[in-house]
């Protein structure tokens, strides 16, 4: 089956947000379109929302406190298998790991592998993710449903 034109959510976190240049530009030498994006202060509250996935692990409050220390920015972006393919392009969650493993990846490219919790960008991590994290940061945004070569719904 042919891959299928998805939506994803994309955030630069604040220990990369000066390097949104560069990052954009592998974002689009990766085929992927930008859709949209903002630049924001997430509040305590938003960040806690945002990953109220974690609440009960050791690192959630250090995760919100740095969430919070900076600007992020938040890009909606499409391709084909966006979801996955983010993911890809970011590589795994520590930098320590994205270098040894995947030193071309966003992570490994600019984070510093002293720190777990920093770690340059974040990527929803499914489909109903990415619809729950784009209507987050991108409330009064309607946009069409992508139509794959089937008809079908995406997000
Ligand atoms: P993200 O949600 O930010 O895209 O990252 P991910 O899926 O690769 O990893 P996830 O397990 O969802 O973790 C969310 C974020 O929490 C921070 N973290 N710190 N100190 C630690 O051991 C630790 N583990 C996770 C990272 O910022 C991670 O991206
Ligand atoms: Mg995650």
């Amino acid at each position: 089956m042919a891959d299928k034109i998805q939506r994803t959510l994309a955030m630069i976190k604040p220990d990369g947000i000066d390097k949104w240049p560069q990052i954009e530009k592998m974002i689009l030498d990766e085929g992927f379109t930008i859709v949209d994006r903002r630049r924001l202060r997430l509040t305590r509250q938003e960040a806690e929302e945002f990953y109220a996935e974690h609440q009960e692990k050791s690192f959630f409050p250090d995760l919100v406190t740095y969430m919070t220390s900076g600007e992020v920015m938040a890009f909606i972006l499409a391709r084909e298998d966006a979801v996955s393919q983010w993911r890809r392009l970011l590589g795994p969650t520590k930098v320590s790991t994205a270098r040894r493993q995947d030193p071309a990846s966003i992570r490994a490219v600019f984070g510093d592998p002293a720190f777990d919790t920093r770690n340059v960008a974040h990527g929803s991590d499914s489909l109903v993710s990415a619809a729950r994290e784009v209507k987050f940061f991108f409330p009064d945004l309607t946009l069409e449903p992508v139509l794959t070569g089937e008809g079908a719904k995406e997000y």
